[in-house]
């Protein structure tokens, strides 16, 4: 068909190792406190589970994620990247980075433009979404480890695919909506059926 298809990537979770780059912290900085394994993870927000394990934890947790240097830090997901740069080249597709920077924007919101001039180059600063609704942004995929995906405007043009993360995994399937179980997955198969 005639029009380009845009796919919108979040970060967090998808191309960017929030979950890893946080625990690794927290470790380094809380040492003699509790953790949660990765495979004990449940829920999208970590600050919510460290504060069920003990209610001080919740703010040593958002001390990791507020501190200078996290988000440029993160590592990539395994083969985010490429993936990203494989589908920004494809004929007929746009590519859009779409996160949503903490509320504490004194080094998020750099460190993410930074992290994608890193990763993915330059050129893709221009593709980058900084938004806390999603769903005022159009596009026709979001590809998004976040489960529940809400904001003002209440049918979003695109079909969000759920990328599979530690957190939810473990949620039972739902047959109305498609996974992507990592960047291995079939997410070609899944561009292709949209562009039909
Ligand atoms: O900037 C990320 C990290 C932050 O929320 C944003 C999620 O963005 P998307 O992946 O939806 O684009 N974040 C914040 C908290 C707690 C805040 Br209090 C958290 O537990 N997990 C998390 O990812």
């Amino acid at each position: 068909s005639a029009k380009k298809l845009r796919v919108l990537v979040d970060m967090d979770g998808v191309i960017a190792d929030f979950e890893g780059g946080f625990l690794k912290k927290y470790r380094a900085r809380y040492p003699n406190e509790p953790f949660i394994t990765l495979e004990d993870r449940r829920g999208f927000w970590v600050s919510t589970q460290y504060g069920q394990l003990r209610s001080d934890l919740c703010e040593k947790a958002i001390s990791i994620w507020e501190s200078k240097d996290f988000f440029t830090e993160l590592e990539p997901l395994p083969g985010g990247v490429e993936a990203v740069k494989e589908m920004a080249k494809m004929e007929n597709t746009d590519v859009f980075i779409c996160t949503s920077p903490i509320r504490f924007y004194n080094h998020c919101p750099y460190e993410k433009y930074a992290w994608v001039e890193k990763h993915l180059g330059p050129d893709f600063l221009e593709q980058i979404i900084l938004t806390r609704d999603k769903t005022v942004v159009s596009g026709d995929i979001l590809i998004d480890d976040k489960p529940d995906i809400l904001g003002v405007e209440p049918n979003p043009t695109w079909e969000h695919v759920l990328f599979t993360a530690c957190h939810n995994k473990h949620m039972p399937p739902c047959p109305s909506r498609r996974r992507l179980l990592s960047w291995a997955d079939d997410w070609k198969g899944i561009l292709e059926s949209k562009r039909r």
